[in-house]
């Protein structure tokens, strides 16, 4: 049975577990607060930076110059039951001209449905009788899953997300609007150039992308094409999706990425998944990128991506270079949207808190970076990964810069650093990392990558048969099991091979080496190393002594080789007596 789990419900569970109305900020940031938003759902920055809030009720209400007015915007009349209700505003691109403005809401009924509506505002309350509905959804059974969240894309396209009402299937029919993007002009038509205008029919041409669970919010990045999705997830796996036309975002046949890969689905960019840490969460509420017109926090937060979680109460970062995250903001009641302000500021709208919170950069406050685990010197297997690592302490967040010889290595812009097959191209190479804060950098000592090719047995030229002594030190080919006349108690033959590529580690012994024989039926014999050791002036040549066992097949060769580090040297003959 799938388990459809709400957001109300996981409201009910959060407001239990987290009772705090302060934030936990990085150092240098500080936060003001409005209040009296009861049960607040969404929120969208006017032109002229005043914030219009939803309250799930019904109400849209108004912060201008910091404060609440106490009169609604407009009231609209919702079935707010269960995750319905008053959920998405969003300002016309030309709002400053022709004052409209559109609110996204589940009008009361049996059954009651969602709409999107526009409204006209004469200064801070809504023009009496504006209402015009430009679009109305498919009616609802169940009361969660409604998605809801509205914006207007850089086409002057009115982008509407939609959840799939908790049937699942909905998500992947181009015969209904729920479970996807929608994409309309602003007088609720489906745009000719939509990515199924062709395919789906009727209203349905206004799907711009399905697949998806619930979209509780998305963004676009100010300046750019690029919209993130983040799709609630259902047991498992919160995601932000990158939003491109026609995608299909796998729901319900996959929740994160597909797994085993499946190419009719896009995967998130990122994902996270349940729990209560700071990293792991219960639903995917709000998403804003850091791309204002005026910059005020620090450079370093110049094109990343706020998300938050509902449950856990935070604010993490995405950098949308390398798809990772890092910690922003902790201990909020139950945020349900973010906004950045044309002046830099960030807005988090805290539902247990009934509040919007301001968040400012007012450093400096902080301090720089210091490196407290510099990256470690590796000896890697030819074809092995190599990962080196670095720790900083300062002030959070940080951004990572790996370099290699000190030249930035692209995309290397996370605290690890791995080069998952190292060749002999990287033996030597150094690498360090560059940690940056809001407050300064700094850089790590050199590691350098040592990389070993496979041991290679000396052979005869043009030949396979091994450059090999017999103890106590004489030629002897072919080679008996016994010796009497050697030196050792067991009179056991002892043969010292002879290679390149087999350099032991500082603290390493014979034990790091293993050497076996094959014969002509490849039959294994494992051989005992004894002893591995330098050539006296043959620098870069390794002896290796084999004590020959008692059952090696007389009378033909055997193929032997030796192992060290994972990597298998060539076979080199010998002959048996
Ligand atoms: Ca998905």
């Amino acid at each position: 049975m799938i388990v459809l789990r709400s957001l109300l419900i996981s409201l009910a569970v959060c407001a239990v577990l987290s009772r705090v109305t302060a934030a936990t900020l990085p150092a240098g940031f500080t936060e003001t607060q409005i209040s009296g938003l009861s049960n607040p759902s969404a929120m969208a920055i006017a032109p002229d930076g005043r914030i219009f809030v939803c309250l799930q009720g019904g109400n849209l209400r108004v912060i201008k110059n910091g404060g609440l007015l106490p009169t609604p915007f407009v009231t609209v009349t919702v079935d707010p039951n269960g995750e319905r209700g008053l959920l998405g505003i969003a300002f016309d691109p030309n709002f400053a001209t022709n004052n409209f403005l559109y609110v996204y809401y589940t009008v009361p009924g049996s059954p009651p449905h969602n709409r999107v509506s526009r409204f006209t505002a004469n200064g801070d309350v809504a023009v009496a009788g504006s209402e015009l509905p430009i679009l109305d959804l498919e009616n609802l059974s169940a009361s969660n899953h409604n998605g809801g969240a509205i914006h207007f894309g850089p086409d002057g396209k009115l982008y509407v997300a939609t959840g799939e009402n908790a049937v699942q299937s909905n998500a992947q029919t181009l015969s209904n609007r729920l479970g996807k993007i929608l994409r309309i002009n602003s007088d609720g038509t489906p745009p000719t150039d939509n990515p199924f205008y062709n395919t789906a029919t009727g209203v349905n041409r206004s799907i711009w992308a399905l697949g998806l669970r619930n979209p509780f919010t998305f963004a676009f990045q100010p300046g750019t094409t690029r919209m993130f999705i983040n799709d609630v997830g259902a047991n498992s796996q919160e995601e932000i999706n990158d939003g491109i036309a026609g995608s299909n975002y796998g729901w319900a046949n996959c929740e994160g990425a597909c797994s085993p890969p499946n190419a009719n689905f896009r995967d998130p960019l990122f994902q996270y998944g349940h729990g209560f840490s700071s990293m792991t969460g219960c639903a995917i509420a709000g998403g804003a990128f850091y791309n204002p017109t005026t910059v005020q926090f620090p450079a370093s937060y110049v094109g990343k991506y706020f998300f938050a979680d509902l449950c856990s109460g935070w604010i993490r970062l995405m950098d949308p270079s390398n798809n990772t995250a890092s910690g922003f903001a902790s201990g909020i009641a139950n945020p349900v949207d973010l906004q950045v302000a044309s002046d830099g500021s960030l807005y988090y709208l805290a539902r247990g808190s009934s509040s919007v919170f301001r968040v400012q950069f007012t450093g400096p406050g902080g301090t720089a970076p210091s490196i407290t685990t510099h990256p470690a010197n590796q000896t890697v297997a030819q074809g092995a990964p190599a990962t080196f690592n670095v720790v900083a302490s300062g002030s959070t967040p940080f951004s990572y810069q790996w370099q290699r010889n000190q030249v930035n290595i692209s995309g290397a812009t996370s605290s690890s650093y791995t080069i998952s097959s190292a060749g002999m191209s990287d033996n030597g190479a150094k690498f360090r990392c560059v940690v940056t804060n809001a407050f300064g950098s700094a850089t790590s000592n050199e590691a350098t990558l040592t990389v070993q090719p496979p041991p290679i047995l000396l052979t005869e030229q043009d030949s396979d048969s091994a450059i090999a002594l017999a103890s106590p030190g004489e030629f002897r080919d072919p080679f008996p099991l016994v010796d009497p006349f050697n030196l050792s108690s067991d009179n056991r033959t002892r043969v010292m091979f002879f290679a390149i590529n087999l350099d032991l580690l500082p603290a390493e012994d014979h034990t790091a080496v293993t050497a076996r024989a094959e014969d002509a039926s490849l039959n294994i014999y494992p051989l005992t190393v004894e002893f591995v050791g330098g050539v006296p002036n043959f620098a870069g040549v390794t002896q290796v002594i084999l004590i020959l066992p008692s059952n090696l097949p007389l009378g033909q060769s055997v193929l032997v080789s030796v192992t060290v580090h994972g990597q298998t040297s060539n076979k080199a003959r010998m002959r048996i007596q």
